[in-house]
């Protein structure tokens, strides 16, 4: 260990914008973890004997955040479990309960390069979801329109509040997230090469 904090990019954006998308084309050619928030829940939510399991599942259906400590542990572990040192942090912190329950936790044992935000309208990510759930074997069960409308509606509540705080701060890195996903790729690749740090 070189003593050196394991490195974090957030990255946030609308339900369909291409977070897992785009955490995915990263981790294959450059040297990053994925760690989707939204991932580890719905993992644990399967998890036999799992006590947060019916919880996280209300909360997915609904829309809205599930409690800091059971996100913030699950990220925690993965990052302690995999041994690595860049991390993308994907679909969190989504409200200032994310965001103070991070802080805590993690703020002192992590380095935060930027948060990587993935900008696109709604109709064109409420289209994108609606054809994943129509072409997926096992579709989610907040990939419907009445999820879906909830969970817009929290992420521009609750979640855009808190890409302004690091907006504020000269964190954000804005991404035009409309484009076919190898342009947005190629984009972030270049906002990576300019950062400096890991
Ligand atoms: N697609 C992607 N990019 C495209 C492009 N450039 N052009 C054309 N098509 C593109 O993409 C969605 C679909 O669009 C895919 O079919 C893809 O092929 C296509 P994806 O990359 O999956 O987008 P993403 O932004 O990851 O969408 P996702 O549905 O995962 O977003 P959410 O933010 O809603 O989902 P998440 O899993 O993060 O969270 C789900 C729920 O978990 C939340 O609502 C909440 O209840 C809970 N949660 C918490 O409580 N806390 C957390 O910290 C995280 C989640
Ligand atoms: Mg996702």
């Amino acid at each position: 260990d070189d003593g050196k904090k394991p490195n974090v990019i957030f990255v946030l954006g609308a339900p369909g914008s291409g977070k897992g998308t785009q955490c995915e084309m990263i981790r294959k050619d450059l040297n990053f973890v994925h760690l989707s928030a939204g991932d580890l829940l719905r993992v644990e939510r399967e998890t036999p004997g799992s006590v947060n399991g019916a919880a996280i599942l209300e909360h997915m259906k609904n829309g809205t955040i599930v409690p800091v400590e059971i996100t913030c542990t699950l990220l925690e572990n993965a990052m302690l479990k995999s041994g690595e040192k860049n991390f993308l942090v994907d679909g969190f912190p989504r409200n200032q309960d994310n965001l103070q329950g991070w802080i805590k936790q993690m703020g002192d044992k992590t380095n935060l390069l930027f948060v990587l935000f993935l900008e696109a309208p709604e109709e064109l990510c409420t289209k994108r979801i609606l054809s994943r759930a129509a072409n997926a074997s096992v579709v989610r069960p907040d990939d419907n329109v009445e999820s879906m409308r909830k969970r817009f509606q929290t992420y521009i509540n609750d979640t855009m509040p808190i890409i302004e705080y690091y907006h504020s701060k000269g964190l954000v890195r804005k991404v035009d997230s409309v484009r076919p996903p190898d342009v947005v790729h190629q984009e972030i690749v270049q906002l990576l090469k300019k950062t400096e740090g890991f």
